[in-house]
């Protein structure tokens, strides 16, 4: 199959052939004659020319550890890794650059949360508030947290078309509410959360506000202080930068007010045989060597999806899933999770082909080149409220093109022909 991109398509809000251009990946064969067609961004995005061009300069020409050396490289690299960190705070909006830690990814920054703010801050009894459609990892922290403190979780419930239900949402968040911590977007259904709303209802009752912005921060324009929250934790790696950086932006005070989360070099300002004491914030979270050159294609990351601008971003992406969703519509078998207007999900869809297991299903894609995730994609409570053991998922980014779409069709098709199903 050859595909043939319309790269001169004028209905989309930016260049597109250009930006594909940045992806050399984009270009390959998953096997001759049969072009990738990523699909899979959800999962991890692809990176640019740019960012893997970063980390390689930054290796050969300033590769030294930070704060620690007085000489040329290691003041170059501080002053790059430092540099980062305030580009990054200008992308979200965060008042000061000290308010942005670097960790791992949202998984470290959730935990981050639970461990030196949850055990200084929760006793038992007092109440946390997730939601039935949080990937594992903001669940799974908060479950070990109840284990050892004796705190309470509270689920607001998925309703049948994957929204959440703000009238339960009402109800659950109340005077014992310590914690709302909501993903901004499902990962496994693309539903956007109305965390206006959510915040307001937390916000009212002097609960402490964590967005997981791990689908949110690539897609979308996103401003802590509009929000009115208190902790966002996003992943570089599906946001065009490198895998093994992400970040946990606290407001000052509560991070001023945390104890640290691991102990270890960089992190302190004394220690003695007998005790330490901590360094000021974001050392006092980013304990070790950290990874310098994930922080800096990170920052390049961020200047590629700023110059393109996050508004264009999310325009082009509720095209792409629009024409995804109306065209998706006619693969017989074939049904849709999720809200069936692309205005109020991101560019996810979550979808099963009647009569065939979602992993035959990708399978079958892979071999027409098209990348999807099957599974229960970290997020197991919302296949158990659908009732299905797994999905098959398609989920876009920027450089996604409506060619692809057709593309994914296609092999949908193909995939029915081939287990004689869909008649
Ligand atoms: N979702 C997906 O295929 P990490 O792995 O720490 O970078 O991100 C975790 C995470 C947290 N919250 C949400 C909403 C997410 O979507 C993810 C990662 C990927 O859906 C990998 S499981």
């Amino acid at each position: 199959m050859t595909l043939v991109l319309d790269t001169t398509s004028t209905h989309l809000p930016f260049d597109i052939a250009r930006i594909r251009r940045d992806f050399p990946i984009l270009k390959r064969e998953v096997a001759p004659g049969v072009p990738l067609v990523y699909l899979d961004n959800a999962a991890t995005s692809q990176r640019p020319v740019q960012v893997i061009a970063s980390i390689t300069r930054y290796y050969r020409d300033h590769n030294a550890n930070i704060h620690r050396g007085v000489h040329t490289l290691s003041v170059e690299s501080t002053d790059m890794y430092e540099g980062e960190r305030a580009k990054i705070a200008q992308f979200i909006n965060a008042p000061d650059a000290r308010e942005i830690i670097f960790t791992r990814n949202t998984t470290e920054s959730i935990n981050l949360v639970a461990h030196a703010w949850g055990r200084k801050f929760l006793q038992a009894g007092d109440e946390v508030v997730l939601s039935e459609i949080e990937h594992h990892s903001n669940i799974v922290p908060w479950q070990m947290l109840r284990d050892e403190r004796g705190i309470v979780l509270r689920f607001i419930p998925m309703l049948p078309d994957g929204t959440l239900d703000l009238d339960e949402a009402r109800r659950l968040i109340g005077p014992k509410t310590k914690l709302l911590s909501v993903t901004a977007m499902s990962n496994a259904l693309g539903s956007i959360v109305p965390l206006t709303d959510l915040i307001a209802m937390a916000k009212a009752e002097g609960a402490t506000v964590l967005v997981d912005g791990a689908q949110s921060v690539p897609h979308m324009a996103v401003d802590v202080q509009a929000l009115g929250i208190d902790f966002l934790a996003f992943s570089g790696h599906k946001m065009l930068g490198p895998n093994g950086i992400g970040v946990l932006w606290g407001r000052l005070d509560l991070l001023d007010a945390m104890d640290p989360f691991m102990g270890g070099g960089d992190m302190i300002l004394t220690v003695t045989l007998d005790r330490s004491t901590w360094a000021d914030v974001p050392a006092k979270f980013e304990a070790g060597t950290p990874d310098i050159s994930g922080a800096i294609g990170l920052g390049v990351a961020v200047d590629y999806l700023a110059a393109l601008g996050m508004d264009a971003i999310r325009k082009h992406e509720i095209e792409i899933t629009d024409y995804a969703l109306r065209r998706l519509a006619d693969v017989p078998g074939l049904s849709i999770f999720g809200r069936p207007n692309a205005q109020e999900r991101g560019g996810v869809i979550s979808f099963e082909l009647e009569g065939i297991h979602p992993h035959d299903v990708g399978q079958v894609l892979d071999t027409h080149g098209v990348a999807i995730r099957t599974g229960h994609h970290c997020a197991q409570p919302v296949m158990a409220a659908l009732n299905v053991p797994a999905t098959a998922r398609a989920s876009f980014y920027l450089y996604n093109t409506t060619e692809e779409v057709d593309a994914l069709v296609d092999a949908l098709e193909q995939t029915n022909a081939f287990f004689g199903t869909g008649r």
